[in-house]
């Protein structure tokens, strides 16, 4: 038995629930904005999520679920089987998870629009008290690792150009040819996650072969 911890916006979660859905391995979802979250807190040495329960061992960060899921279910692969491409693969999964990651934290939580509309994930009943909360926390993360420093035109002129660079590698394709690999699961769920704020999906609207790669995406995980 499978169970998820999950948080539905996370971009970390948006990316382990893709690669279930890619794998075909059925899987039940705990929501933290429950119950389930003391039970994660109890149980989870960082307390993050997603947390995978595999037979009743706890897995956290999506990097390590991943890798477990591929050694449990290894078709379909999404890890590529040559040394290079597997370089490439880990060192691009890690620029989309651990730089990527910060420019769509700071379009929801310090950009004031993007403020506005991250309250709708969580229930009404706590609302008030888990965007003050949650908020905070990401601002405060913000402000150590450096973005949050920066004024908003800054942050928005860097995004644009380095997802125009990301547009120019992909092409038609996925980031290192015909097979998506875990590289382009981190990538496109850090793209979903941004692109669901207001300034952060206008940046990606107005590039072309990055929505069209999205389109891509999620027809692989409708299938
Ligand atoms: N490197 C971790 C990052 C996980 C992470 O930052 N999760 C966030 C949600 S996007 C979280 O659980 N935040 C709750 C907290 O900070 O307490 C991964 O790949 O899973």
């Amino acid at each position: 038995m499978i169970v998820l911890y999950d948080f539905a916006p996370s971009p970390f979660c948006i990316k382990v629930r893709a690669i279930l859905e890619h794998k075909q391995v059925p899987y039940e979802r705990r929501d933290i904005r429950g119950p389930a979250w003391l039970a994660l807190r109890r149980r989870s040495p960082t307390g993050l999520v997603p947390a995978l329960d595999v037979d009743g061992r706890l897995v956290t960060d999506s990097t390590d679920i991943a890798r477990l899921l591929e050694a449990r279910h290894p078709e379909p692969a999404i890890l590529p089987s040559d040394a290079e491409d597997l370089a490439r693969c880990r060192v691009l999964e890690d620029w989309a998870d651990e730089s990527l990651y910060w420019y769509g934290l700071y379009l929801r939580w310090q950009e004031p629009e993007g403020c506005r509309t991250a309250r709708s994930a969580f229930p009404a009943g706590t609302r008030a008290a888990l965007t003050w909360w949650v908020g905070r926390g990401a601002r405060q993360r913000l402000q150590g690792q450096g973005l949050g420093r920066k004024p908003v035109e800054t942050v928005l002129r860097d995004l644009d150009v380095l997802l125009g660079d990301v547009e120019t590698l992909l092409g038609d394709d996925w980031l290192l040819g015909d097979t998506p690999w875990l590289c382009d699961f981190a990538l496109a769920s850090q793209l979903f996650y941004l692109s669901r704020t207001p300034r952060g999906g206008e940046v990606v609207a107005a590039l072309p072969g990055l929505v069209a790669y999205l389109e891509r995406f999620r027809a692989l995980r409708g299938r």
